[in-house]
């Protein structure tokens, strides 16, 4: 007796996990969102953490090269606008992290995979700020692949993270308009201006067109993201999108473009472009690029400088909390 009712018992949990897969399946199939609170599987679940986690990290990390910058922006104008691009950064970074808290990872656990070098950032953050204008390079080429590949992500099958990048794209689409404005000024400056522009974007150029991520036949998880609605167009497709958006904007600033093999192929309708050094993108994504070590002492230091925040912040919602539970009672 008892023995039959715990294989019904278990048939009936194998019903109900098999029903909710097939309800997951069907809402993927139909393009409708998963929500935090709807079954899903365990490596989808994972493997949004892992992308949100470090999208959310890159937000963070990537205010570092163009925080080197603020206390040397060449007008009030361009300081407001830098301060008010760094800090929509970091409100990206804490959208992200919020939207990777609905799937059950506390924030510090995601925080401290960053500190350990278990968690990976865009490897784009690993170059240094060595002039002006590289800042206005920043917002034109590093915020226009972001957005290139962020608008797709509006349509991810997970609800929290396809509503958060509907905001952060507004606002990277802000960053990349400054940007390139701030380079069109210094291109109708004088010779140096000119020259520190095109320098900035000789140093810039290729490390940005690995930010896409490796080429779909090296990519590990383009498929099944792909399967999943998570990711929507494959890092190769994407990176030719920013190619062919870029070159006509290069163009009307005036600047060359480091690829002696980049051209029109009207046959593709898409410019070619030169062979990408994967070694130096997997030695910067290994942790050994000009800024890796830089960039992790930087965060390593503002999460031990900022332990004493934490603690008040808790102690405060702890007593708010008691508060309320002494009012309710
Ligand atoms: N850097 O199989 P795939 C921004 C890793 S936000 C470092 O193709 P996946 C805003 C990848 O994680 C920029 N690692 O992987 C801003 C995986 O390793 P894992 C960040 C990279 O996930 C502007 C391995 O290689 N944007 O810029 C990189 O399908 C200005 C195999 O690769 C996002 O995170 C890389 N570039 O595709 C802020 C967008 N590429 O995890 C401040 C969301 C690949 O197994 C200033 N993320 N890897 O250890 C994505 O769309 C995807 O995660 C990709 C990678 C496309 C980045």
């Amino acid at each position: 007796m008892y023995t039959q009712s715990m294989d019904l018992s278990r048939e009936t949990a194998a019903a109900a996990a098999t029903h909710a897969e097939q309800a997951f399946e069907a809402r993927i199939a139909a393009d409708r969102m998963v929500e935090p609170q709807d079954w899903m599987p365990d490596a989808y679940r994972r493997t949004l953490v892992r992308q949100i986690s470090q999208h959310a990290h890159s937000e963070i990390v990537g205010m570092l090269p163009e925080g080197n910058w603020v206390t040397r922006a060449p007008s009030l104008k361009r300081k407001a606008i830098l301060l008010a691009k760094i800090q929509d950064e970091g409100g990206h970074g804490l959208y992200l992290y919020a939207a990777a808290e609905t799937l059950g990872t506390p924030r510090v656990q995601m925080q401290q995979a960053l500190l350990d070098g278990r968690a990976k950032y865009s490897s784009i953050f690993n170059y240094p700020t060595l002039n002006w204008a590289d800042v206005g390079v920043i917002g034109w080429l590093v915020d226009g692949a972001a957005i290139m590949n962020q608008i797709p992500l509006c349509r991810c099958s997970y609800g929290p993270y396809a509503r958060a990048m509907i905001r952060i794209c507004k606002e990277e689409s802000f960053h990349q308009r400054q940007g390139f404005e701030s380079l069109l000024a210094m291109m109708r400056g004088t010779e140096s201006q000119r020259a520190m522009v095109q320098d900035a974007v000789n140093r810039w150029w290729w490390p940005v067109v690995m930010m896409f991520g490796p080429s779909d036949a090296e990519s590990i998880h383009s498929a099944q993201t792909m399967k999943w609605g998570i990711k929507r167009i494959s890092n190769d497709d994407l990176r030719q999108k920013f190619i062919d958006a870029t070159v006509p904007q290069a163009e009307l600033l005036g600047i060359t473009l480091p690829d002696p093999d980049l051209r029109w192929n009207a046959e593709r309708g898409h410019y070619d472009h030169g062979p990408i050094n994967w070694d130096e993108f997997w030695q910067v994504v290994g942790g050994d690029g000009p800024c890796n070590r830089e960039r992790i002492a930087a965060r390593q230091s503002a999460h031990d400088n900022g332990a004493w925040v934490r603690e008040a912040a808790a102690a405060h919602a702890a007593k708010r909390a008691a508060r309320s539970r002494a009012e309710a009672a």
